[in-house]
């Protein structure tokens, strides 16, 4: 048996968002977001028809639902707000949203957890996607105006912040893959997409050091660490293409206030530079406290083979390889790999300041876990605890050696919708019954996180009976 003790005052936690939980969303005065206009124009691209409507109606259980996070020992939560339902018209704040808020955020506390609270998860609000959404240069100043009223809306009950989550997924699925709206294929545009993203981050930290100067700010980027084919030049430009588009595009100026030249070139060659403003230089030196990192899979990669040139499509700076020893998790498809934290660990210590960072998403998504349900109706979610157990040692390790990581939130709380995946795959330490008024039942998962919260650590041997 080996203790893996964490540092003092680890954060332990959960991560979730307010579209993937609320529901309430086509009322409460929330105006419609694009997941709700998408929903309604095609439904059929929604798993089971599971559209955003009602999610897990934590707008009406939240606080049950705080009760539940001291239940399990999380000393930590991360939700977002949502930009639609604060300030429907993106002028006029919602009453009744601050009300919600601001009850659900003292829930939180009145329970012992830390929340750590984000503006944007995908939602975009469909008032300024009618007007070219992150396309368009004016969200940057929708998006400060939104940053600075949530702050000074929410302040006193939070001090700590964060800006995006995952901002190159609603640039790479919105504009180059089709899974979220607007659905196009321009790499173009998408590169554009994810600068006035960057420039909105770094006008919202802008307005967080004038609104709340002793609190802490930061951005959750997800992180597929890039391991390419081999040694050859011609793979490892590819990964490092991979690298610059995919970690350092917002990684570098989060952390460092500049874009690397790296990228610039890149895009340069490509014909992809974005339209800029003298100003914005000044502007992205807006740096921040710290770094959440999802962790999901990593991102192997290899040269293309007949690649366009100039690019078309990201394919045609790397291409996908298929490591023939990877583990997958079948219903989610994605690799399991869980050294690559200990890479991500050292990433932090050594290229990028050694600033305080946590893991903000980490877990496994399972279909049908019904299937593991035993007698007294708790879901036998091992493979969820072995999981965690093996993630969680590569970052034993890298914090060993000195990386500054101050937390490990999962993916998720309570079992939550999942965009056009709806509610297939779960990984909430509750279930929900989408057949029982949203029943939430407690899985093995969470019993095991409540002794790992209260020892600041576990042991090897998994045991919570
Ligand atoms: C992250 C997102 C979450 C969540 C999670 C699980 O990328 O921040 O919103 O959805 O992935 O992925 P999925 O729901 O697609 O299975």
């Amino acid at each position: 048996m080996t203790i893996k003790q964490f540092p003092k005052g680890f954060l332990w936690g959960a991560a979730t968002s307010a579209p993937q939980t609320e529901g309430h969303s086509l009322e409460n005065g929330k105006t419609k977001t694009t997941w709700d206009y998408w929903y309604e124009t095609a439904p059929e691209k929604f798993n089971d028809n599971e559209g955003p409507e009602n999610t897990s109606n934590l707008y009406e259980m939240y606080v049950e639902d705080c009760k539940r996070m001291q239940d399990i020992g999380l000393n930590s939560y991360r939700t977002s707000i949502s930009w639609a339902r604060l300030l429907p018209d993106g002028k006029t704040v919602n009453k009744e949203a601050v009300t919600f808020y601001r009850d659900y955020f003292k829930q939180i506390k009145a329970n012992g957890v830390k929340p750590i609270i984000n503006l944007f998860h995908f939602d975009m609000p469909m008032w300024l996607m009618n007007k070219g959404g992150w396309e368009a240069r004016e969200a940057v100043d929708a998006f400060a105006f939104y940053a600075k009223t949530a702050f000074e809306t929410f302040g006193d009950l939070v001090t700590d912040w964060t800006t995006f989550n995952e901002p190159i997924v609603h640039v790479e699925m919105g504009y180059l893959y089709g899974y979220h709206y607007p659905a196009l294929v321009d790499f173009k545009k998408a590169v554009q997409v994810g600068y006035h993203t960057l420039l909105a981050h770094a006008a919202a930290v802008s307005e967080f050091r004038q609104v709340l100067p002793t609190g802490k700010i930061g951005i959750i980027l997800n992180i597929t660490p890039t391991y390419t084919r081999s040694d050859a030049e011609a793979d490892k430009k590819a990964g490092l293409a991979s690298d610059l588009l995919n970690t350092k595009s917002f990684l570098d100026p989060a952390v460092h206030g500049t874009i690397p030249q790296g990228l610039i070139d890149l895009l340069a060659e490509n014909e992809l530079t974005p339209e800029t403003q003298a100003e914005d230089k000044v502007l992205l030196q807006n740096t921040v406290d710290f770094i959440g990192l999802n962790y999901y899979h990593p991102r192997r990669v290899q040269a293309p083979k007949n690649p366009h040139v100039p690019a078309v499509m990201p394919e045609d700076l790397y291409a996908p390889y298929d490591w023939p020893e990877k583990r997958i998790n079948p219903y989610r498809g994605w690799e399991i790999y869980p050294e690559a934290l200990y890479d991500v660990a050292m990433m932090m210590k050594h290229e990028y300041k050694n600033l305080p960072w946590f893991v903000s998403e980490n877990g496994m998504g399972v279909a049908d876990e019904e299937r593991f349900m035993d007698e007294n109706g708790m879901i036998q979610d091992d493979y969820r605890i072995e999981f965690m157990v093996e993630h969680l040692n590569y970052l034993h390790q890298g914090i060993a050696e000195g990386s500054n990581c101050f937390g490990y939130h999962t993916w998720t709380f309570i079992d939550c919708w999942s965009w056009l995946n709806g509610y297939r795959n779960r990984y909430g330490f509750y279930r929900v019954d989408l057949n029982d008024h949203y029943k939430r039942t407690l899985k093995k998962s969470g019993l095991w996180f409540k002794e790992v919260s209260k020892n600041n650590g576990y042991d090897d041997v998994i045991n919570v009976d």
